[in-house]
């Protein structure tokens, strides 16, 4: 007999697990079948296809037992809204939650096929730009793995986040069109078109009895197209979705125009429809306050309520009172908070409901999470603009405001015009614009920040005000990441040690471990593990090679700071510090330091000037260092073009030090911090967002902080910060900044770096860099001292791996459920 990889036991859905024979058979029928080609002549693409195939006939079986159950116990489900889903590749990961990856790589061995290279067939799901979205990609992964029902909804958009290239170091983008090939994993479904409207205007009429209705005349008619991704839970559990919805014309409005003669103008409205769902907004943090993005957000939201409304109905008909206790929606930022005004129109409007019974049943559906205090990114829409797209959801949000401001602000504050000028929904000013975050607060029955620190200002410095309203509506739940991609899947070398050391079960309870600390002087153990963060560091080092040209010495530290490009995020900390290292090597030939390659990933918003800047000197400065041979291997700089999920999860396992560095109380929460950690990185940081909860979990010996606290950064501003005054006082900080103004890396053009310069000089220094440039200098010396004791660092980074079980997403959605959802798990079994 043949020696079969074995799947591990299906205890959920998914019925039946494939063998490896199984996996090959049907591999070779899809071939044959699906793809209209045989083992001879067929590409990878094709093989590829094949598999996928072969794999969804598993997926779909636990799709439709995670339906059925569903629909049997008709339980309460969470809606999870969100304009952004960075999934990156599923090949691998619904062979790993199937728990059908071994099976599947046997399979292909016998077929001649190498899985990693079917792996690279795929294209990177990227429809999000950074942390929030791939946020919302770990929740669906860890709802369905802990059998709540929940689906996911979003837009399907023909072009995800812009691919990145670098000429002459400068970032370029093209377009990403993950689908020009098909995507095996997602399912049409006609059954469920949407039809949504926008523009026109509002009609005041009266009916017999002289009560006033509103009716919206709209401009335009929209279909929308919903597309199922299931989301498969670990080992088997439940199969949810994704649904996302494209956009088309719709022929019902159309054909007016086009019988009258008006083909083109008829087609040019087809193109318009169908350019809402054409591209995502690459702007992480900054509102751009565009017209398309108000029609995006609507146009899913309106979707989505009606999708949910369709599915109630089959069971309540037109009975609306058990709405609120069987369905929830979170708000994923304010990005959807549009659809609070949507369901209200839905249900005062069209089904004739009074204002109180429909503002009651909104107050028990909608949830709101805040992912950031910048000023930038809070979310304003000129009432202007509202007024021509969505008339009747101006006066909805007038109406909720004036309620609001009556009922609550001059209750609590009788008189007191200052403070309804601070909660009003609508700014005033030389604009009137709606605050979108205001309407998410006083539409939603509970509101969180994503890490302790960051849900406490949310409550001080945002939002003071509504706590005084509503105490008992904010709370706090800190993120997390799922372990399944980010240490199973993409560090099969560590989950194999894991298993062996702290038992098969760590990747559905984290906290496992743990157990693991108890290794953690153990001399076999430390060799393990360093063993195994070499290896990855060599495969990185390899990987490298291949996009960049750079020859890296997997021995050398490796230093990785991989997310958005933001000044507040301070890549150009990390580069000031490559500076003075530089500037320190040239100056002492001698200049002792362990070895350190400092890798860089990470895009620009393509219309964010400084962030570009960074780019392009964090890359010339890289050009100089590694052709210096003076430097003599101590230093390399890397900046890995195009970063993205599927890049992430091969630098994440090679990581000696995570650069966590944000001012204190930017970032939010940061979820690469977690992924770093739990792989066994040591993380510089500061006290903010997650890190401070990272600091506790894994003691002040296994991290390393530096820089001004919250508190600091708040009296720092309150007293008034000059950034010249370091400029002046600390030599080193001037020679860095005067070195970036010469020709030195970019010869025959001096000047071309001091974009940087200024704007920590003239620009004032918003985000406080050289006040804590010294600090982290020490921080990243004491780095390199723990670098140089090899059992110690062993230590350190194997307690990181150890403590950081708090931060999988599944404790993030287990909060979610006891603090805001209140939902039951709904366990799937198969029928056969
Ligand atoms: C985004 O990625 C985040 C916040 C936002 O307001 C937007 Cl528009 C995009 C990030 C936070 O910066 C990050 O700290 C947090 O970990 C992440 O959301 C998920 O909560």
């Amino acid at each position: 007999m043949k020696n079969q990889a074995k799947s591990q036991l299906a205890t959920g859905a998914v019925a039946h697990l494939p063998t490896s024979d199984d996996l090959k058979n049907s591999i070779v029928r899809h071939l044959h079948g699906t793809l209209g080609t045989d083992i001879n002549k067929a590409s990878r693409q094709a093989w590829w296809s094949a598999t996928c195939a072969a794999v969804n006939e598993y997926v779909f079986d636990g799709l439709r037992n995670t339906q059925r159950t569903h629909y049997e116990q008709n339980t309460r489900a969470v809606h999870y809204f969100s304009l952004e889903y960075l999934m990156g590749r599923l090949f691998s990961n619904n062979l790993h939650n199937l728990g059908a990856y071994d099976a599947a790589k046997q399979a292909l061995a016998e077929l001649g096929l190498n899985i990693a290279d079917l792996e690279d067939q795929e294209e990177d799901m990227a429809l999000g730009n950074g942390g929030l979205g791939r946020l919302a990609a770990c929740f669906i992964d860890s709802m369905a793995t802990l059998n709540y029902p929940a689906i996911g909804y979003g837009i399907h958009y023909e072009h995800g986040l812009f691919k990145q290239e670098f000429s002459d170091g400068r970032q370029i983008e093209r377009p990403d069109s993950w689908r020009e090939y098909g995507n095996p994993w997602e399912i049409c479904r006609p059954e469920s078109v949407q039809e949504i409207s926008v523009y026109g205007y509002v009609e005041t009429t009266y009916d017999l009895q002289g009560k006033m209705k509103k009716v919206w005349h709209p401009g335009r008619i929209i279909k929308g197209i919903p597309w199922d991704i299931p989301v498969v839970g670990y080992q088997g559990s439940s199969v949810n979705v994704l649904r996302l919805w494209e956009s088309r014309a719709s022929g019902f409005f159309n054909w007016d125009v086009f019988n009258s003669g008006g083909y083109i103008d008829a087609s040019r409205e087809n193109v318009e429809a169908e350019t809402i769902s054409k591209v995502l907004y690459p702007n992480d943090e900054t509102d751009a306050g565009k017209e398309l993005r108000l029609i995006q957000q609507y146009f899913f939201c309106s979707c989505s309520l009606k999708d949910i409304i369709r599915r109630y109905k089959r069971t309540y008909g037109d009975d609306w009172s058990q709405f609120g206790a069987q369905v929830a929606i979170q708000l994923n930022d304010t990005h959807p908070a549009i659809a609070i005004p949507e369901l209200m129109r839905i249900l005062v409007d069209r089904a004739e409901m009074g204002w109180d019974e429909a503002w009651n049943i909104c107050q028990h559906v909608f949830a709101y999470t805040n992912h950031t205090l910048l000023p930038e990114a809070l979310e304003k829409w000129s009432v202007r603009l509202f007024e021509k797209v969505l008339p009747r959801h101006l006066e909805i949000i007038y109406e909720i405001n004036r309620r609001f401001l009556v009922e609550q602000v001059d209750v609590l504050w009788p008189g007191d015009n200052e403070k309804k000028r601070k909660l009003s929904i609508i700014e005033e000013g030389h604009e009137h614009m709606v605050r979108m975050g205001h309407l998410s607060v006083v539409g939603s029955f509970r509101v969180n920040g994503v890490a302790q620190i960051h849900s406490d200002l949310v409550k001080s410095d945002l939002f003071p005000e509504m706590v005084a309203l509503w105490p008992d509506k904010f709370t706090n739940v800190t993120n997390g990441v799922t372990p399944r991609r980010w240490l199973k899947a993409c560090n099969p070398r560590l989950s194999k040690l894991l298993d062996e050391t702290v038992g098969v079960d760590w990747p559905r309870d984290l906290k496992q471990l743990k157990k693991l600390a108890a290794y953690a002087d153990d001399a076999q153990i430390q060799d393990a593990f360093m063993a195994i963060k070499h290896q990855n560091k060599a495969d990185l080092a390899q990987t490298v090679k291949e996009l960049t040209g750079v020859s890296i010495d997997p021995h050398a530290m490796f230093d990785i700071q991989i997310k958005r490009l933001h000044e507040y995020k301070r890549q150009h900390l990390n580069l000031l510090h490559i500076l003075a290292l530089y500037r320190r090597i040239l100056q002492n030939p001698d200049y002792d330091m362990v070895p350190r390659v400092f890798l860089f990933g990470a895009k620009a918003a393509p219309g964010y000037k400084l962030a570009k800047e960074i780019i392009y000197a964090i890359n010339k400065v890289a050009e100089k260092i590694n052709s210096d041979k003076r430097v003599k291997n101590r230093l390399k700089v890397v900046f890995m073009p195009n970063y993205r999920v599927t890049l992430a999860e091969k630098m994440i396992p090679a990581a000696d030090v995570s650069e966590q560095i944000s001012t204190a109380g930017k970032e939010a929460s940061g979820t690469g911090n977690m992924k770093l950690a739990l792989n066994g990185a040591i993380t510089v940081g500061t006290l903010d967002g997650a890190n401070i909860e990272i600091a506790e979990e894994v003691g002040a010996d296994n991290i390393s902080i530096f820089g001004l606290t919250v508190d600091e950064v708040k009296a720092l501003h309150a007293k008034g910060y000059h950034s010249w005054d370091y400029y002046y006082a600390d030599p080193e900080i001037k020679a860095i900044l005067d070195w970036l103004e010469t020709d030195y890396f970019t010869p025959g053009k001096p000047g071309e770096l001091g974009a940087i310069k200024r704007s920590l000089l003239e620009g004032g220094d918003p985000y406080l860099v050289l006040a804590d440039f010294r600090s982290y200098v020490d921080a990243h010396q004491k780095v390199d001292g723990w670098y140089r004791d090899k059992a110690g660092w062993a230590k350190k980074a194997i307690l990181n791996t150890a403590s950081v079980g708090k931060f999988t997403s599944d404790r993030s959605i287990e909060d979610y459920v006891e603090r805001v959802w209140k939902l039951e798990a709904c366990p799937v079994t198969a029928k056969p």
